[in-house]
Order: structure tokens, then C-alpha cells, then sequence
């Protein structure tokens, strides 16, 4: 695929329409027919429903990456008053906590801590007030949310955030609240000049991490950090920096929950037999990799090699100088991951390097078959959404 062809109008306007056009008319009809057949449906099992959907996602996406990636920044369509949906503003990090590797790329980058935003989800007490003070051994879901870095939004009127908080709050363990971190978004060429590059949403990862243990009074081990997709990557990412660098005050959470990580934006997996390119037809976010929009994004002033050789871009990364001990003291971590996604060889790599610096029971792996990319965000993707909710719960409850 000829990416970003169309970025100018009107060549923009005519295959953005002509897309649309051609997805209602002419391949929604005709495979809705096909898929009669269920051989001829990506995954057997799936229901035709499930197979248009993804055809759709798989549309939507080459529209996108055929005309322009679009630059967004939510948190300027943040609320304008607190509380507001729940929304808050986050107190930029001080210097001491923004130490060592990440502290390095912030100066080669350019990337200064700046005031974020969250969202608080879930049960009020008594004031009403989003964001109170932790009460005696609460425990909170810190959330970080996907959209491979350049797009999606923390907010709950976002229908795929709104999907992800609706599922924990009905089946994680005592309704807990949920802080979701509003961060900044990454941009690249063609669509704008490169903004917000690593590690810039790890140092806001930090900022809403100390905002909970320290504004807030959450005890450190009653906090659950989490992610999708993306989200799942900056989690880990904050994960590691926290057991790395040892700062004082912020010691790492109680337990790591990756949906769905993207964690090889250097595309390493890629090959013959990958993930990459044998699950295209049943995921919908290969030109989020392939086309190096993120990595370009996330690297800099760095060069682009650096997507596959950084720890703070691509913790899977089969270039990566794995050293021993490279992610020990990583929390209790859960993976979630579909047996029908692109980014299954990236998790698959997680999990044996977490396990092997943190043994064998560090790690509660779900690898499920026929389960596509972010389905605990995807009210289409059930029974397997709810199911998986009620795992993943079971194993909160157990740690
Ligand atoms: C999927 O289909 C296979 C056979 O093709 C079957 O063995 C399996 O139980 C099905 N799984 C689900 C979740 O329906
Ligand atoms: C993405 O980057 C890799 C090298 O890192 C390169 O081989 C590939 O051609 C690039 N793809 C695009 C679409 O630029
Ligand atoms: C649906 C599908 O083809 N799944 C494949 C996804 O990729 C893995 C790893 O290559 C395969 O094992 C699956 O069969």
C-alpha cells in the first residue's frame, strides 16, 4: 500500500468518499453473502457480524493511512471545568523523578513535563467530588489507553474507553475507581512535523503515578496500572522505569494488567509465518505497524532504528539487547492477548521475558483463540469480552 497518496485535496475528498462508497455498495454486500460460508470467513467460528465489523476497521484504517493520519490532541477538548465527566488536571513531574535513560531521551527530544489531564471513573463518595482522597486501603485501576500513540481518547464519552471502564466496573473485584490518564498524543510527517515523541507519554504516565500516590494518598500496592493496546505499552513502559529507577516515594504498583500490548513498533516479529502477516485478515491495525507512522512518532530527533533497539519504545523487541534482569521487579502482570492478532508474537515475547526475570508464576497469560486486538474495548467482541473480564477479575482477586 502507497501510504498518505491521497493526503491532498481534492484527491482526499474523492477517495475518502469513493471508500465509503465502494465499502457500502459493494464490499459489505458482497462479503455479508460470502461470508455465508464459513469457510470463507477470516475465522470459522465467527459470526458474519464479527467478520463486517473487522472488514470495517480494516476500511476505516486504509482510508486513513492512504490519505492522512489525522493530529489530534484531546486533552484541548478536555472539559473546561473540573469534574466535569470526571476529568481533572495533573501536576507536571518534578525533576528528580525524571531520571536516567528516560531523562536522556527527554533532552535529546525535547520533551518537557507539562500538566496532563484523567478522568476519574466510577463510585463518588461523600463530596461527589472526581478525584478524592484515597480512603483506608482503596484500591484504584490506573488506566492508560491505546490508539497506537496518535489517536484515541481517555475520555468516557469515548465509546471504546467508555466499553473498557463499563467492563471493569461490573466485574473487577469491589467496583474499584478507575483514574485514566489523559496523555499527550505523538504526530509525525506527512501529517504534521514530528510532536510529542518518546518518552513524553511515559513521563506523563509518571506524573498521573505520582498524582495517586502522592496527591491522593493510594498506597502503592493497592494500585492496579493497566492498559490496551498502546496503552499497554506506556503501562509497562512506567512499569519498568519504576522498578528500574528506584524512586523515592513512588515504589512500582501492586499489579500489571496488558490488553492487547503493542510493544514492537520496530516491526522485529515480522516474517515469514509471523503474526504480522498471518493474522491480517482478522485484525485491523497492520498499517499502524507497517507503516512506521508510530515508530517515526516515538523515536525523534533519534533515528528510526531506535524503535527497534529502545527498551522505552519496543519492550518486545527481538533487537533489543536483552540483558538478564531487564525486567525484573516488574508487579504481578496479566496478559491478555487474541490467538487472531496481529501483535500475538509481540506478547508471546512478553510473556517469556517477564517470566524470565521474574519466574514462572509473575505471569497469568491468556492467549484465547479467535479473540482479536483491544477486545475488552470492543462491545462487539463478546462472549469472549465478558469472559475474559470475569479471568482477569478472578485473577485480581487472587494476587
Ligand atoms: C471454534 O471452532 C472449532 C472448530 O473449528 C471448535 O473446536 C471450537 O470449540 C470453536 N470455539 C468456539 C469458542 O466456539
Ligand atoms: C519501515 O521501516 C523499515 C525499517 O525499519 C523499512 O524496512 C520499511 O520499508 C519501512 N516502511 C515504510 C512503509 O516506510
Ligand atoms: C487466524 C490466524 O491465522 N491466526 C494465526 C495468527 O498468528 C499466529 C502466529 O503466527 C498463528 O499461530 C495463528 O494461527
Amino acid at each position: 500500500m502507497k501510504y498518505y497518496a491521497f493526503r491532498r485535496q481534492p484527491f482526499k475528498a474523492l477517495y475518502t468518499a469513493g471508500s465509503i462508497l465502494a465499502l457500502i455498495f459493494v464490499r459489505l454486500p458482497f462479503w455479508a453473502i460470502a461470508y455465508l460460508a464459513p469457510g470463507l470467513r477470516p475465522r470459522r467460528n465467527w459470526s458474519i457480524g464479527r467478520c463486517l465489523i473487522v472488514l470495517i476497521c480494516q476500511s476505516y484504517s486504509s482510508m486513513l493511512f492512504a490519505t492522512e493520519v489525522p493530529v489530534t490532541q484531546p486533552i484541548d477538548h478536555a472539559p473546561l471545568e473540573e469534574n466535569d465527566q470526571g476529568f481533572v488536571w495533573i501536576e507536571p513531574v518534578f525533576g528528580s523523578l525524571i531520571v536516567g535513560e528516560i531523562k536522556d531521551m527527554a533532552e535529546v527530544n525535547g520533551v518537557e513535563a507539562v500538566r496532563v489531564g484523567g478522568y476519574w471513573i466510577g463510585p463518588r463518595g461523600r463530596t461527589m467530588r472526581a478525584g478524592e482522597h484515597a480512603l483506608q486501603d482503596e484500591k484504584v485501576i490506573y488506566h492508560i489507553h491505546g490508539g497506537a500513540y496518535f489517536s484515541w481518547s481517555a475520555s468516557p464519552s469515548f465509546i471504546f474507553m467508555k466499553t473498557c471502564y463499563a467492563g471493569f466496573l461490573e466485574h473487577f473485584p469491589d467496583g474499584p475507581r478507575i483514574f485514566s490518564l489523559e496523555y499527550r498524543l505523538s504526530s509525525a510527517p506527512p501529517s504534521s512535523p514530528v510532536s510529542n515523541p518518546c518518552p513524553a507519554a511515559i513521563i506523563d504516565a509518571v506524573a498521573g503515578y505520582r498524582y495517586l500516590v502522592q496527591e491522593l494518598g493510594f498506597k502503592p500496592q493497592n494500585i492496579i496500572l493497566s492498559g490496551d493496546s498502546a496503552g499497554g505499552n506506556i503501562a509497562l513502559c512506567l512499569a519498568l522505569y519504576l522498578a528500574r529507577s528506584a524512586l523515592p516515594g513512588l515504589p512500582p504498583p501492586r499489579a500489571l494488567l496488558l490488553l492487547s500490548p503493542a510493544a514492537d513498533w520496530g516491526n522485529t516479529h515480522l516474517g515469514p509465518g509471523s503474526s504480522l502477516l498471518q493474522n491480517a485478515t482478522t485484525d485491523y491495525i497492520q498499517h499502524a505497524f507497517l507503516s512506521n507512522y508510530t515508530a517515526r512518532a516515538l523515536v525523534g530527533n533519534l533515528p528510526l532504528e531506535t524503535a527497534a533497539t529502545s527498551v522505552w519504545i519496543s519492550p518486545a523487541s527481538l533487537k533489543l539487547e536483552f540483558v538478564p534482569g531487564l525486567f525484573a521487579g516488574l508487579p504481578r502482570t496479566c496478559i491478555f492477548v487474541g490467538q487472531a492478532e496481529l501483535a500475538l508474537d509481540q506478547a508471546r515475547t512478553l510473556r517469556e521475558r517477564i517470566q524470565a526475570d521474574n519466574g514462572e508464576d509473575a505471569v497469568n497469560y491468556m492467549e484465547w483463540a479467535d479473540v482479536t486486538h483491544d477486545a475488552v474495548c470492543m462491545p462487539w467482541h463478546e462472549p469472549e469480552r465478558t469472559k475474559a473480564l470475569r479471568e482477569i477479575a478472578k485473577w485480581l482477586q487472587s494476587i
